[in-house]
């Protein structure tokens, strides 16, 4: 099968296909019809694995079959199958998608934020914010699963691009992981931030929505929706879920933490710019030395807020 880069495999979300002619002998994409790739442009062959709850033989294999060309793949192979417990069968198949998409017309649309560089961040946190900016993070409920978060807000960060810690701008706290949304959004009142990361993993049942709509809950309950700034980010978040559940923006694979903290100073300048609360300039030494996190003494609750 392809091993055919997707456009934002880079990590860059929402990258743009590129523009550049297609190498001599490719044959050019039509984007208005993209089909999934493998041997040959338009083959639309492709790959899925499922497990079955039947125990494993050839009336499993049969009932694959059919199953992948209900769901209109044509000519459907079982290219492996095995048992993966009694009753359980685990099937990998290939098949021809006969549908194509108009990429032409979604990438058109605005997914791409324009991220900036981390000086640049530092650069216009300095010019539009003039403050350190306080961001509170956590992996919420009983989702275990830190390295999301980590990888945002750790001096570490991610494929070599540090977390916001290592930023002059920012004041980050990382709760850490299973930490209910009351007490992520209490710290996040107490500490006067500006911005909530939440990460979120596990989706078995639809956890995240749960866990990640309570949290949107509570902040309107503490009357600080309009102040803080609400991110989320995991594996199978993405931002039109987060918005749909009351976040400003969410992030999946591939997220960098220049891209939160680019999405963090722009949405929190256009709110100082609105509420016309003018900028304190960028003295405190927190500022100056602001390297390492966790320094910075607790803000008080900047005005605003609604409630
Ligand atoms: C490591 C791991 C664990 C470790 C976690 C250790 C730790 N400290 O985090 C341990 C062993 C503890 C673990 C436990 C479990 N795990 Co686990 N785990 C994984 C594994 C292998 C890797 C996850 C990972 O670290 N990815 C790397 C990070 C960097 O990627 P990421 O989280 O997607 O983060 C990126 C983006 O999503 C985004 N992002 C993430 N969060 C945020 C937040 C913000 C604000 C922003 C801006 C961006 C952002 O930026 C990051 C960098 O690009 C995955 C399988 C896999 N290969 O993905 C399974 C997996 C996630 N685990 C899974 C499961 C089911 C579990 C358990 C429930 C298993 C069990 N039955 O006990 C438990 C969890 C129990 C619980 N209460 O939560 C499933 C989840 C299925 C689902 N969708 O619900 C997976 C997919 C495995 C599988 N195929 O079944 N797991």
């Amino acid at each position: 099968m392809s091993s055919a880069r997707p456009a934002a495999a880079d990590g860059a979300q929402g990258a743009q296909a590129s523009a550049s002619p297609p190498r001599a002998g490719r044959a050019q994409v039509d984007l208005e019809r993209v089909k999934p790739y493998a041997d040959h442009l338009d083959d639309g062959l492709m790959q899925l694995s499922f497990t079955l709850p039947v125990p494993y033989g050839l009336a499993a294999r049969r009932a694959a079959q059919e199953l992948a060309a209900k769901m209109g793949l044509e000519h459907p192979e079982v290219v492996h199958y095995e048992r993966l417990t009694e009753g359980y069968t685990y099937f990998v198949m290939f098949g021809e998608c006969v549908h194509s998409v108009d990429y032409a017309s979604l990438s058109s649309e605005s997914f791409d934020i324009e991220f900036m560089t981390e000086q640049e961040i530092e650069e216009y946190a300095h010019e539009h914010i003039g403050r350190p900016v306080v961001v509170v993070g956590a992996a919420t409920g009983t989702d275990t699963h830190s390295v999301g978060i980590d990888a945002m807000l750790n001096l570490k960060g991610f494929h070599g691009h540090h977390g916001l810690e290592g930023y002059k701008v920012f004041r980050t706290y990382n709760l850490g992981s299973q930490v209910p949304n009351s007490v992520l959004v209490a710290r996040a009142i107490d500490l006067g931030a500006d911005a909530i990361l939440v990460s979120q993993t596990v989706t078995q049942q639809n956890l995240h929505i749960s866990n990640l709509t309570e949290l949107v809950e509570i902040v309107e309950a503490e009357g600080q929706r309009k102040r803080l700034i609400l991110t989320c980010g995991g594996p199978r978040v993405s931002n039109e879920l987060a918005k749909e559940l009351g976040y400003d923006a969410g992030f999946s694979k591939g997220t960098y933490p220049h891209h939160v903290a680019s999405f963090i100073v722009r949405e929190l300048a256009a709110r100082l710019a609105e509420s016309e609360e003018a900028p304190q300039s960028a003295q405190d030494g927190a500022w100056a030395d602001g390297r390492g996190a966790n320094a910075g003494a607790p803000r008080p609750r900047a005005p605003g807020a609604d409630g």
